[in-house]
């Protein structure tokens, strides 16, 4: 059995059901752009399958469309997609899920370390947790890992392996807290307690090797459900610092 010593946080999906306001500014950057693609609910809940917006983009051309595109207009249209992105994050128009400011207030109350593990670009994920928690709290977390820092994203485990570095930690003092087929991959490929918490998007994914899955983290308006389970897990209504702490104590076992 180990301690558990830090809580690993995904971005997009988990912190913040973000998938939707980046799927309405690559809509808008291909607009300005002149162009006439436009990615609905339906197509673009396939696109999420390839990670990262640059790489979605070229799976997109190249294999929807059958059709070739230089990376440097890939570059400049994902540029534009951020840049729209970034706007909605700082006009604060994206609330955490339930659950995530309490375990984070109560993580920070009890010395645990925090961490960031994401595909996403560094202006999106420093910008959405400056807007979601405070302009301090990019200080909060002990290593912000995100897309371009590791060759290759998720579901390959390169973010996580580059942070439990960081943190000079091993696997099994972790848990992941995920909310998509490809995070759960990521983390738990290597042995991290994952803890996945599903949303519109990736509520049809398979969660195969997590540790436990839910609709959210639950709050007093939104009791949160437990999907499935490798764990006896006693969670009333919602997911708290100590149920976390019994989670992994009787996952790692
Ligand atoms: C989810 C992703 C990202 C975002 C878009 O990342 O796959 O690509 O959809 O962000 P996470 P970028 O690991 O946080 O769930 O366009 O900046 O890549
Ligand atoms: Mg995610």
């Amino acid at each position: 059995m180990a301690d558990l010593k830090a809580l690993i946080f995904d971005v997009d999906g988990t912190l913040a059901n973000t998938e939707e306001a980046h799927r309405q500014a690559f809509n808008y950057s291909f607009k300005q752009a002149g162009l006439d693609w436009e990615w609905d609910v339906e197509l673009y809940t396939k696109l999420l399958k390839v990670t990262g917006g640059k790489e979605r983009i070229r799976h997109y051309v190249e294999d929807f469309l059958k059709q070739e595109i230089e990376q440097d207009k890939v570059v400049a249209l994902h540029l534009a997609k951020n840049d729209r992105y970034q706007s909605v994050v700082l006009d604060k128009q994206l609330p955490l899920r339930p659950g995530i400011k309490r375990i984070v207030e109560q993580a920070r109350a009890q010395n645990m370390t925090l961490a960031i593990a994401t595909t996403t670009s560094p202006g999106n994920v420093n910008n959405l947790v400056k807007a979601c928690f405070g302009d301090d709290a990019l200080d909060w977390f002990a290593i912000i890992a995100e897309g371009e820092l590791v060759p290759i994203k998720k579901p390959k485990p390169d973010v996580y392996e580059y942070v439990l570095e960081h943190l000079n930690l091993a696997a099994n003092e972790c848990i992941a807290l995920e909310d998509s087929y490809n995070g759960v991959v990521a983390a738990s490929c290597i042995n991290i307690p994952t803890l996945i918490t599903s949303n519109n998007y990736t509520a049809e994914d398979d969660f195969t090797g997590a540790m436990i899955v839910l609709d959210s983290l639950g709050d007093e308006e939104e009791p949160c459900n437990v999907l499935s389970s490798e764990i006896d897990a006693k969670i009333n209504s919602m997911v708290n610092l100590d149920t976390l702490i019994e989670m992994h104590e009787a996952y790692t076992k």
